[in-house]
Protein backbone atom coordinates (compact mmCIF):
# COMPACT_ATOMS: atom_id res chain seq x y z
CA UNK A 1 0.00 0.00 0.00
CA UNK A 2 1.12 3.44 -0.67
CA UNK A 3 0.26 5.63 2.27
CA UNK A 4 1.34 9.19 2.89
CA UNK A 5 4.48 7.40 4.42
CA UNK A 6 5.59 4.27 3.38
CA UNK A 7 8.82 2.28 5.13
CA UNK A 8 8.85 5.26 6.79
CA UNK A 9 11.46 4.91 9.57
CA UNK A 10 10.02 7.38 11.75
CA UNK A 11 9.76 4.90 14.61
CA UNK A 12 6.35 3.49 15.85
CA UNK A 13 5.33 5.94 17.96
CA UNK A 14 5.75 8.60 15.17
CA UNK A 15 2.78 11.08 14.29
CA UNK A 16 2.22 9.58 10.56
CA UNK A 17 -0.60 11.91 8.76
CA UNK A 18 -4.27 10.22 8.49
CA UNK A 19 -4.37 11.51 4.84
CA UNK A 20 -3.83 8.27 2.40
CA UNK A 21 -3.41 7.17 -1.19
CA UNK A 22 -5.62 8.88 -3.48
CA UNK A 23 -7.31 11.08 -0.39
CA UNK A 24 -6.76 14.34 -1.06
CA UNK A 25 -7.19 16.36 2.72
CA UNK A 26 -8.93 19.71 1.80
CA UNK A 27 -7.21 22.60 1.82
CA UNK A 28 -8.75 24.77 4.61
CA UNK A 29 -8.53 27.86 2.70
CA UNK A 30 -9.82 26.60 -0.30
CA UNK A 31 -7.81 25.26 -3.50
CA UNK A 32 -4.61 23.61 -3.00
CA UNK A 33 -1.33 25.58 -3.59
CA UNK A 34 -0.79 23.27 -6.78
CA UNK A 35 -3.58 24.97 -8.34
CA UNK A 36 -2.52 28.40 -7.33
CA UNK A 37 0.75 27.51 -8.87
CA UNK A 38 -0.73 26.09 -12.16
CA UNK A 39 1.23 23.54 -11.39
CA UNK A 40 -0.08 19.94 -12.88
CA UNK A 41 0.38 16.36 -11.67
CA UNK A 42 1.81 13.87 -13.63
CA UNK A 43 -1.12 11.60 -15.43
CA UNK A 44 0.37 8.62 -14.04
CA UNK A 45 -1.01 9.41 -11.08
CA UNK A 46 0.52 11.53 -7.53
CA UNK A 47 3.97 12.68 -8.00
CA UNK A 48 6.29 10.77 -5.33
CA UNK A 49 8.35 12.67 -2.87
CA UNK A 50 11.47 11.44 -0.74
CA UNK A 51 11.97 13.14 2.40
CA UNK A 52 15.63 12.72 4.20
CA UNK A 53 16.03 14.70 7.67
CA UNK A 54 17.39 13.00 10.86
CA UNK A 55 15.00 15.25 12.82
CA UNK A 56 11.94 13.29 13.28
CA UNK A 57 9.90 16.53 14.01
CA UNK A 58 11.19 18.07 10.84
CA UNK A 59 10.60 15.18 9.41
CA UNK A 60 7.31 14.59 10.09
CA UNK A 61 5.87 18.03 9.23
CA UNK A 62 7.86 18.00 6.03
CA UNK A 63 6.00 14.56 5.31
CA UNK A 64 2.38 15.85 6.59
CA UNK A 65 2.48 18.97 4.35
CA UNK A 66 3.55 17.66 1.23
CA UNK A 67 0.92 14.35 2.16
CA UNK A 68 -2.02 16.98 2.53
CA UNK A 69 -0.89 18.52 -0.81
CA UNK A 70 -1.42 15.63 -2.67
CA UNK A 71 1.72 14.04 -2.96
CA UNK A 72 3.25 10.22 -2.43
CA UNK A 73 5.53 10.51 0.17
CA UNK A 74 8.67 8.74 1.13
CA UNK A 75 10.45 9.20 4.15
CA UNK A 76 14.02 8.18 5.33
CA UNK A 77 16.29 9.44 8.34
CA UNK A 78 19.78 7.72 6.78
CA UNK A 79 21.31 8.11 4.21
CA UNK A 80 21.40 4.85 3.29
CA UNK A 81 18.31 4.40 3.63
CA UNK A 82 17.45 7.02 1.25
CA UNK A 83 20.09 5.89 -1.52
CA UNK A 84 18.22 2.02 -1.20
CA UNK A 85 15.10 3.77 -1.55
CA UNK A 86 15.73 6.04 -4.68
CA UNK A 87 17.91 2.72 -6.35
CA UNK A 88 14.42 0.48 -5.86
CA UNK A 89 11.40 2.92 -6.53
CA UNK A 90 13.02 6.14 -7.81
CA UNK A 91 11.19 8.82 -6.52
CA UNK A 92 10.09 12.31 -8.60
CA UNK A 93 11.75 14.45 -5.99
CA UNK A 94 13.96 14.21 -3.12
CA UNK A 95 14.43 16.95 -0.64
CA UNK A 96 17.52 16.00 1.35
CA UNK A 97 18.64 17.73 4.46
CA UNK A 98 22.59 17.90 4.60
CA UNK A 99 22.97 16.39 7.86
CA UNK A 100 22.17 12.88 8.26
CA UNK A 101 23.95 10.25 11.13
CA UNK A 102 25.17 7.96 9.01
CA UNK A 103 26.64 9.58 5.96
CA UNK A 104 27.51 13.12 4.84
CA UNK A 105 24.19 14.97 2.97
CA UNK A 106 26.59 15.98 0.20
CA UNK A 107 27.89 12.10 -0.43
CA UNK A 108 24.36 11.19 -0.86
CA UNK A 109 23.52 13.61 -2.86
CA UNK A 110 26.68 12.60 -5.03
CA UNK A 111 25.56 9.04 -5.22
CA UNK A 112 22.03 9.66 -6.13
CA UNK A 113 23.05 12.15 -9.08
CA UNK A 114 25.60 9.02 -10.20
CA UNK A 115 23.19 6.58 -10.58
CA UNK A 116 23.24 4.69 -13.93
CA UNK A 117 19.96 4.69 -14.56
CA UNK A 118 19.47 7.50 -17.37
CA UNK A 119 16.07 9.05 -15.59
CA UNK A 120 16.58 12.77 -13.50
CA UNK A 121 15.85 12.62 -9.72
CA UNK A 122 16.14 16.40 -8.78
CA UNK A 123 17.11 16.96 -5.75
CA UNK A 124 16.59 20.15 -3.21
CA UNK A 125 18.45 20.23 -0.40
CA UNK A 126 17.72 21.32 2.96
CA UNK A 127 20.24 23.95 4.66
CA UNK A 128 20.29 26.16 7.41
CA UNK A 129 20.42 29.36 6.63
CA UNK A 130 23.46 30.48 7.58
CA UNK A 131 25.62 26.92 5.96
CA UNK A 132 26.52 28.84 2.82
CA UNK A 133 29.17 26.40 2.19
CA UNK A 134 27.09 23.38 1.81
CA UNK A 135 24.34 25.29 0.01
CA UNK A 136 27.17 26.19 -2.76
CA UNK A 137 28.83 22.82 -2.64
CA UNK A 138 25.37 21.45 -3.37
CA UNK A 139 24.40 23.27 -6.10
CA UNK A 140 27.99 22.57 -7.73
CA UNK A 141 27.62 18.89 -7.27
CA UNK A 142 24.02 18.66 -9.20
CA UNK A 143 21.44 20.20 -6.22
CA UNK A 144 18.92 21.61 -8.52
CA UNK A 145 17.47 23.87 -5.65
CA UNK A 146 18.02 24.45 -1.90
CA UNK A 147 15.70 25.41 0.70
CA UNK A 148 17.03 26.99 4.30
CA UNK A 149 15.62 26.71 7.53
CA UNK A 150 13.01 27.57 8.60
CA UNK A 151 11.11 26.60 5.93
CA UNK A 152 7.82 28.50 5.28
CA UNK A 153 5.22 25.80 4.21
CA UNK A 154 4.36 28.18 0.68
CA UNK A 155 8.06 28.49 0.00
CA UNK A 156 7.99 24.29 0.13
CA UNK A 157 4.98 23.66 -2.16
CA UNK A 158 6.53 26.52 -4.30
CA UNK A 159 9.94 25.32 -4.74
CA UNK A 160 8.38 21.14 -5.02
CA UNK A 161 5.89 22.36 -7.14
CA UNK A 162 8.36 24.29 -9.91
CA UNK A 163 10.91 21.53 -9.73
CA UNK A 164 8.54 18.44 -10.36
CA UNK A 165 7.23 20.86 -13.59
CA UNK A 166 11.17 21.21 -15.06
CA UNK A 167 11.41 16.95 -14.07
CA UNK A 168 7.89 16.75 -16.26
CA UNK A 169 9.00 18.54 -18.85
CA UNK A 170 12.71 16.80 -18.79
CA UNK A 171 11.00 12.89 -18.58
CA UNK A 172 8.94 14.51 -21.52
CA UNK A 173 12.11 15.41 -23.41
CA UNK A 174 13.97 11.86 -22.61
CA UNK A 175 11.28 9.95 -23.70
CA UNK A 176 10.27 11.68 -26.96
CA UNK A 177 14.39 11.78 -27.87
CA UNK A 178 14.00 7.74 -26.83
CA UNK A 179 11.31 7.40 -29.33
CA UNK A 180 13.27 9.40 -31.81
CA UNK A 181 16.54 6.75 -31.27
CA UNK A 182 14.34 4.44 -31.74
CA UNK A 183 12.34 5.05 -34.74
CA UNK A 184 15.88 5.93 -36.32
CA UNK A 185 16.85 1.98 -36.39
CA UNK A 186 13.28 0.78 -37.27
CA UNK A 187 11.84 -0.28 -40.35
CA UNK A 188 8.53 0.97 -40.51
CA UNK A 189 6.93 -1.09 -42.80
CA UNK A 190 7.84 -4.10 -40.97
CA UNK A 191 9.03 -3.50 -37.94
CA UNK A 192 12.32 -5.41 -37.57
CA UNK A 193 15.52 -3.17 -37.26
CA UNK A 194 16.81 -1.34 -40.24
CA UNK A 195 20.05 -1.64 -42.20
CA UNK A 196 21.54 1.27 -40.14
CA UNK A 197 20.99 -0.69 -36.76
CA UNK A 198 22.34 -3.94 -38.82
CA UNK A 199 25.79 -2.38 -39.64
CA UNK A 200 26.30 -1.14 -36.41
CA UNK A 201 25.52 -4.13 -34.87
CA UNK A 202 27.49 -6.05 -37.15
CA UNK A 203 30.36 -3.97 -36.05
CA UNK A 204 30.04 -4.70 -32.52
CA UNK A 205 29.59 -8.18 -32.61
CA UNK A 206 32.10 -8.64 -35.03
CA UNK A 207 35.13 -6.92 -33.19
CA UNK A 208 33.69 -9.41 -29.95
CA UNK A 209 34.54 -12.09 -31.77
CA UNK A 210 37.76 -11.45 -32.80
CA UNK A 211 38.31 -10.40 -28.69
CA UNK A 212 36.82 -13.30 -27.49
CA UNK A 213 37.87 -15.93 -29.90
CA UNK A 214 34.33 -16.41 -30.78
CA UNK A 215 32.04 -17.58 -33.89
CA UNK A 216 29.68 -15.07 -35.88
CA UNK A 217 27.79 -16.17 -38.49
CA UNK A 218 25.79 -14.19 -40.53
CA UNK A 219 22.97 -14.79 -42.91
CA UNK A 220 21.64 -12.54 -46.15
CA UNK A 221 17.71 -13.90 -46.90
CA UNK A 222 16.98 -12.31 -50.66
CA UNK A 223 12.87 -13.40 -51.71
CA UNK A 224 12.71 -15.04 -54.87
CA UNK A 225 11.17 -12.87 -57.76
CA UNK A 226 9.63 -10.71 -55.73
CA UNK A 227 8.80 -7.95 -58.25
CA UNK A 228 6.23 -10.38 -60.02
CA UNK A 229 4.67 -10.83 -56.57
CA UNK A 230 3.90 -6.56 -56.86
CA UNK A 231 3.19 -6.68 -60.70
CA UNK A 232 0.60 -9.32 -60.39
CA UNK A 233 -0.96 -8.81 -57.08
CA UNK A 234 0.03 -4.85 -56.69
CA UNK A 235 2.52 -2.95 -54.29
CA UNK A 236 -0.59 -2.97 -51.05
CA UNK A 237 -0.43 -6.90 -51.56
CA UNK A 238 3.35 -6.75 -51.97
CA UNK A 239 3.62 -5.18 -48.63
CA UNK A 240 1.86 -7.85 -46.60
CA UNK A 241 3.91 -9.80 -48.13
CA UNK A 242 7.11 -8.59 -46.84
CA UNK A 243 5.18 -8.26 -43.34
CA UNK A 244 4.61 -11.60 -43.15
CA UNK A 245 8.33 -12.23 -44.70
CA UNK A 246 9.57 -10.62 -41.75
CA UNK A 247 7.24 -11.92 -39.46
CA UNK A 248 8.40 -15.62 -40.34
CA UNK A 249 11.99 -14.51 -39.97
CA UNK A 250 11.28 -13.14 -36.81
CA UNK A 251 9.85 -16.44 -35.43
CA UNK A 252 13.06 -18.48 -36.73
CA UNK A 253 15.70 -16.84 -34.75
CA UNK A 254 16.30 -16.96 -30.81
CA UNK A 255 16.68 -13.73 -28.92
CA UNK A 256 20.22 -12.86 -28.73
CA UNK A 257 20.09 -13.29 -32.94
CA UNK A 258 19.39 -9.59 -34.80
CA UNK A 259 17.22 -9.73 -37.42
CA UNK A 260 16.53 -6.47 -39.59
CA UNK A 261 15.31 -5.57 -42.93
CA UNK A 262 18.40 -5.28 -44.81
CA UNK A 263 16.69 -3.08 -48.10
CA UNK A 264 13.70 -3.75 -50.09
CA UNK A 265 13.18 -7.40 -50.21
CA UNK A 266 16.16 -8.46 -48.44
CA UNK A 267 16.83 -9.61 -44.75
CA UNK A 268 19.54 -10.12 -42.56
CA UNK A 269 20.18 -12.22 -39.49
CA UNK A 270 23.69 -12.07 -37.72
CA UNK A 271 23.69 -15.08 -35.52
CA UNK A 272 26.29 -14.01 -32.16
CA UNK A 273 28.69 -16.97 -30.74
CA UNK A 274 26.97 -19.40 -33.65
CA UNK A 275 29.39 -21.39 -35.79
CA UNK A 276 29.12 -22.66 -39.26
CA UNK A 277 26.79 -25.98 -38.59
CA UNK A 278 24.44 -23.56 -36.09
CA UNK A 279 24.09 -20.75 -39.18
CA UNK A 280 22.70 -23.72 -41.72
CA UNK A 281 20.18 -24.93 -38.68
CA UNK A 282 19.18 -21.16 -38.54
CA UNK A 283 19.21 -20.80 -42.08
CA UNK A 284 17.31 -23.87 -43.09
CA UNK A 285 14.30 -23.43 -40.55
CA UNK A 286 14.00 -19.78 -42.19
CA UNK A 287 14.59 -21.24 -45.64
CA UNK A 288 11.59 -23.64 -45.10
CA UNK A 289 9.23 -21.76 -42.94
CA UNK A 290 9.54 -18.79 -46.01
CA UNK A 291 8.98 -21.95 -48.66
CA UNK A 292 5.82 -23.28 -46.65
CA UNK A 293 3.98 -20.69 -45.22
CA UNK A 294 1.00 -18.88 -47.66
CA UNK A 295 0.70 -14.92 -47.15
CA UNK A 296 -3.11 -14.30 -46.79
CA UNK A 297 -4.29 -11.30 -49.02
CA UNK A 298 -7.45 -10.06 -47.58
CA UNK A 299 -10.46 -9.65 -49.51
CA UNK A 300 -9.98 -5.88 -48.68
CA UNK A 301 -6.56 -5.93 -49.77
CA UNK A 302 -6.02 -5.13 -53.75
CA UNK A 303 -5.35 -8.15 -55.51
CA UNK A 304 -7.11 -10.35 -52.47
CA UNK A 305 -8.31 -12.52 -51.66
CA UNK A 306 -5.69 -14.61 -52.74
CA UNK A 307 -2.86 -16.63 -50.36
CA UNK A 308 0.74 -16.17 -51.85
CA UNK A 309 3.99 -17.96 -51.26
CA UNK A 310 7.27 -16.62 -52.00
CA UNK A 311 10.48 -18.49 -51.77
CA UNK A 312 13.91 -17.15 -50.25
CA UNK A 313 17.46 -17.57 -51.50
CA UNK A 314 19.82 -17.42 -48.83
CA UNK A 315 23.84 -16.97 -48.20
CA UNK A 316 25.60 -17.38 -45.21
CA UNK A 317 29.40 -16.50 -44.14
CA UNK A 318 30.97 -16.75 -41.00
CA UNK A 319 33.88 -15.39 -38.59
CA UNK A 320 36.34 -17.40 -38.41
CA UNK A 321 37.15 -17.99 -41.80
CA UNK A 322 39.97 -17.48 -44.40
CA UNK A 323 39.56 -13.86 -45.67
CA UNK A 324 37.20 -12.38 -43.21
CA UNK A 325 38.77 -10.09 -41.11
CA UNK A 326 36.24 -7.46 -41.03
CA UNK A 327 32.47 -6.87 -40.70
CA UNK A 328 32.23 -5.40 -43.99
CA UNK A 329 34.17 -8.26 -45.94
CA UNK A 330 31.66 -10.74 -43.76
CA UNK A 331 29.05 -9.22 -45.80
CA UNK A 332 30.30 -9.17 -48.55
CA UNK A 333 30.67 -12.55 -48.70
CA UNK A 334 27.67 -13.63 -46.95
CA UNK A 335 26.02 -11.39 -50.02
CA UNK A 336 28.21 -13.27 -52.47
CA UNK A 337 27.12 -16.36 -51.51
CA UNK A 338 23.72 -15.29 -51.82
CA UNK A 339 24.02 -14.25 -55.31
CA UNK A 340 25.14 -17.59 -55.77
CA UNK A 341 22.34 -19.02 -54.85
CA UNK A 342 20.71 -16.88 -56.94
CA UNK A 343 22.68 -17.55 -59.96
CA UNK A 344 22.16 -21.69 -59.01
CA UNK A 345 18.70 -20.98 -59.51
CA UNK A 346 16.98 -19.56 -56.54
CA UNK A 347 15.04 -21.23 -53.21
CA UNK A 348 18.13 -22.49 -51.76
CA UNK A 349 20.79 -22.24 -49.03
CA UNK A 350 24.52 -20.98 -50.35
CA UNK A 351 27.19 -20.92 -48.17
CA UNK A 352 30.44 -18.92 -48.68
CA UNK A 353 33.74 -20.62 -48.50
CA UNK A 354 36.83 -19.81 -50.12
CA UNK A 355 35.24 -21.84 -52.90
CA UNK A 356 31.41 -21.31 -52.57
CA UNK A 357 29.59 -24.03 -52.77
CA UNK A 358 25.72 -24.80 -52.78
CA UNK A 359 23.76 -26.63 -49.72
CA UNK A 360 20.48 -28.26 -50.68
CA UNK A 361 18.58 -28.91 -47.78
CA UNK A 362 15.59 -30.11 -49.86
P1 LIG B 1 15.24 -12.06 -57.51
O1 LIG B 1 14.72 -13.44 -57.37
O2 LIG B 1 16.36 -11.97 -58.47
O3 LIG B 1 15.61 -11.49 -56.20
O4 LIG B 1 14.07 -11.22 -58.14
P2 LIG B 1 13.22 -10.08 -57.46
O5 LIG B 1 12.08 -9.79 -58.32
O6 LIG B 1 12.90 -10.46 -56.06
O7 LIG B 1 14.29 -8.93 -57.37
P3 LIG B 1 14.28 -7.49 -57.96
O8 LIG B 1 15.48 -6.84 -57.35
O9 LIG B 1 14.22 -7.52 -59.45
O10 LIG B 1 12.98 -6.83 -57.42
C1 LIG B 1 12.79 -6.52 -56.10
C2 LIG B 1 11.39 -6.04 -55.95
O11 LIG B 1 11.08 -5.74 -54.60
C3 LIG B 1 11.13 -4.80 -56.74
C4 LIG B 1 10.58 -3.83 -55.75
O12 LIG B 1 9.47 -3.13 -56.26
C5 LIG B 1 10.13 -4.71 -54.61
N1 LIG B 1 10.14 -3.99 -53.38
C6 LIG B 1 11.17 -3.42 -52.73
N2 LIG B 1 10.76 -2.80 -51.62
C7 LIG B 1 9.41 -2.98 -51.52
C8 LIG B 1 8.42 -2.58 -50.60
O13 LIG B 1 8.66 -1.92 -49.58
N3 LIG B 1 7.13 -2.95 -50.84
C9 LIG B 1 6.83 -3.69 -51.94
N4 LIG B 1 5.55 -4.02 -52.11
N5 LIG B 1 7.74 -4.07 -52.83
C10 LIG B 1 9.01 -3.72 -52.64
MG1 LIG C 1 14.50 -10.74 -54.68
MG1 LIG D 1 16.76 -8.04 -53.98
Amino acid sequence: MRGAVRNARVGRDARVPPHTVGVRAPRPRGCPASALLGYSRPVHGRAKILVVDDSRTQLDWLVEVLAREGYAVEAAMEGRDAIRKVRTDPPDLVLLDMILPDMDGLEVLRLVKALPDDQFIPVIILSAKADLDSKVTGLRIGADDFLAKPFAEAEILARCAAMLRIKSLQDQLRRAQKELEERSVTDGLTGLKNRRFLDERLAEEFKRAQRYADPVSLVMIDLDHFKQVNDRYGHPAGDVVLRGAANLIRGSIRDPDICARYGGEEFAVILPKTHLSGALVVAERIWRELAERAHVLEAGVLGGPAEVKVTASLGIAFYPAKDITSPELLLRFADEALYQAKKAGRNQICLYQAQPYTYDPS
